[in-house]
């Protein structure tokens, strides 16, 4: 018998022997937790994700060339079609209406020529202004070193709304490194804009001494291609992977911009340049103002490369953006890795999702952005339950009853009374969320929270991801509250041989109001959670191994010292979408 289904055998006798005490229950789960020598099993189908984007098996990465044409959305994705494990890349390609439902097509792109011959890594899309889609992508052309070039194709029927062909013409590779470029980290072409008669675009890399460049390439004709010689911006991070640069509205309106929309005209257009490290894995971002004449970036915040202001405090990176001409919005698109061993990702055939996808929009202080699901995700939504005005004392806890929540979202809008009771801030973690929230778990009492969810939890929540605020008084006297957002997975499985460090960002809200909203996407192993209405956005990978399909609750918790009211929490049970035969 396997470990989980040794834990399934004492569900049912714990089910027989109905009536028996608490304590025999756990010290059951205990004694077998113990005889489980191998950790229970992770490769229960139920703990597959259900609406969020994946193909039917094997491994995924990057988010590639997202597109919208003739009425259909188009995602292109690395995957190897041998396995779960990393190799083999070719661009897997899907197709939606609505962003939600997907059908898998054949890959796009695959090795065919000399300079793709041993990769067809992450690229983009650009319209062109017929409106026809091109690709940019990387190759790679030698065996023994990742030698790097950037290639296009195109598609070969302009009829098909499917865009089911690509071809990839003779004058191939139309960039290749030189002039004292890495060849081998030399990667990611961006979306091209154009403006005064050229189109440009950014290529990630990294200079002999450490520092993150995004170079600028020109074209008029988006053949013959020629390096700015200084690049568009850089900074002391290593390696930058996957850049991506566009421009949004600066009033703090939803609305997105074209990527090739240009800031006369608009007096308040800004800029943000995303880079993904390769070093640290995740994806920061900066807001800024782009000179056209100079090719040159500036971040507003002089300090902003430091910051490290993130769209995800969680497991999300290589992340891609694109212009929505149907909605008029910007989307983001990004992946999300396991947090199991490779060696269960193989058991059991899979690896890798993308997030759901966000709408993207400046916040109205201009110093960040938002980030909310697309409202489409809103259609999978099914049997609800709604909790209103419940105070939730110190140390309790509230179940949501009546629905299935191993598949759900969940919106929640809390109300502190008070914040008198707010722990000072450390002056020593001042500044570091995910060593406070290392430091300050969701285990651990404090003043003002830790309060939130405890999703994908067992009936004894011996299991339970938390996804939670705790806020403090400022370190240094004066200012507003600080308020953390926190995902705290530690307590989340009973499987060892997980990666779960807790993750956490702070909320740049004013909550001297009391008032602060959750938002949490559950995905049976994902938990996507959405802080303040989306400033602050935490993805977590979980695996547990009792809170699995129906035994999955949903809680609300406060281990705080005030009492916390939860104002109104809608929960939805969430339908599984057409999800490319998965
Ligand atoms: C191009 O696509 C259209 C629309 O799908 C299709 O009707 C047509 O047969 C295709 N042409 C070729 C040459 O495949
Ligand atoms: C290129 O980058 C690789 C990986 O960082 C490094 O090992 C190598 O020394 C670099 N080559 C040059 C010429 O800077
Ligand atoms: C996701 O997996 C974890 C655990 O293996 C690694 O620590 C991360 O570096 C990895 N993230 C990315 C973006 O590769």
């Amino acid at each position: 018998m396997g470990a989980l289904g040794r834990v399934a055998w004492a569900w049912l006798l714990l089910l027989q022997l109905a009536g028996a005490s608490h304590v025999v229950y756990e010290n059951l789960l205990e004694v077998e937790a113990a005889a489980a020598a191998v950790p229970p099993s992770i490769v229960d189908p139920l703990l597959r994700t259900g609406y969020h984007f994946q193909p039917r098996k094997n491994w995924i990465n990057d988010p590639n060339a997202p597109l919208y044409y003739k009425g259909w959305y188009h995602i292109f994705y690395q995957y190897n079609p041998k396995g779960a494990v990393w190799g083999n890349i070719v661009w897997a390609h899907s197709v939606s209406r609505d962003l939600i439902n997907w059908v898998a097509l054949k890959p796009a792109i695959e090795p065919s020529i000399p300079s793709d011959k041993y990769g067809c890594w992450s690229g983009s899309a650009t319209t062109m202004p017929d409106g026809t889609p091109t690709i940019m992508y990387t190759g790679v052309n030698r065996p023994d070193v990742n030698y790097q070039v950037q290639n296009v194709a195109y598609p070969r029927n302009r009829s098909d709304p499917l865009l089911r062909e690509w071809a990839k013409p003779s004058h191939n590779p139309i960039i290749v490194p030189g002039g004292g470029v890495n060849a081998t980290q030399f990667r990611d072409p961006t979306t091209a804009w154009r403006a005064g008669g050229h189109w440009r675009l950014l290529i990630g890399s990294v200079t002999g001494s450490a520092r993150g460049v995004a170079y600028v390439y020109r074209s008029r004709d988006f053949k013959r291609w020629t390096r700015v010689p200084r690049p568009l911006h850089s900074a002391a991070t290593g390696m930058w992977e996957c850049p991506d640069f566009y421009p949004v509205e600066a009033a703090g309106r939803r609305e997105g911009l074209e990527t090739s929309v240009s800031g006369s005209g608009r007096a308040r257009v800004k800029y943000v340049l995303k880079n993904s490290l390769d070093l640290r894995r995740y994806d920061y971002y900066t807001i800024g103002t782009y000179d056209r004449r100079a090719e040159r970036y500036v971040p507003d915040d002089p300090a902003g490369d430091e910051r490290h202001l993130r769209y995800d405090y969680g497991n999300f990176y290589a992340s891609k953006t694109f212009y929505d001409p149907a909605k008029r919005r910007r989307i983001l698109w990004g992946w999300a890795n396991e947090s199991d061993t490779s060696a269960d990702d193989v058991a059991k055939g899979w690896a890798g999702i993308q997030a759901i996808p966000r709408t993207v929009w400046l916040d109205r202080s201009g110093k960040q952005l938002l980030q909310w699901p697309i409202e489409e995700v809103e259609a999978l939504r099914g049997k609800s339950a709604t909790l209103k005005d419940r105070v939730i004392k110190p140390g309790q806890h509230l179940e949501v009853m009546g629905l299935q929540t191993a598949q759900a979202d969940v919106d929640v809008s809390f109300e502190v009374p008070t914040l008198a009771g707010a722990e000072r801030l450390d002056p020593a973690l001042d500044g570091d969320a995910q060593r406070l929230c290392g430091a300050r778990g969701a285990a651990v009492e404090g003043g003002v929270g830790p309060f939130g969810l405890w999703v994908l939890a067992s009936a004894d929540r011996r299991e339970r991801t938390a996804v939670f605020f705790r806020v403090f008084s400022p370190a240094r006297g004066g200012g507003k509250p600080v308020v953390l957002m926190c995902t705290d997975p530690t307590k989340s499985s009973l499987n060892p041989n997980l990666y779960q460090p807790t993750f956490a960002g702070f909320v740049d809200t004013d909550i001297s109001n009391g008032k602060i909203s959750l938002r949490t996407l559950i995905d049976r192993s994902v938990v996507e959670s959405f802080g303040a209405g989306g400033k602050t956005c935490i993805l977590s990978r979980v695996y547990p191994s009792l809170a699995i399909g129906k035994n999955a609750r949903l809680y609300v918790f406060n281990s705080g010292k005030a009492d916390v009211k939860v104002s109104r929490l809608m929960a939805w049970e969430m339908k599984k979408p057409l999800m490319n035969g998965a």
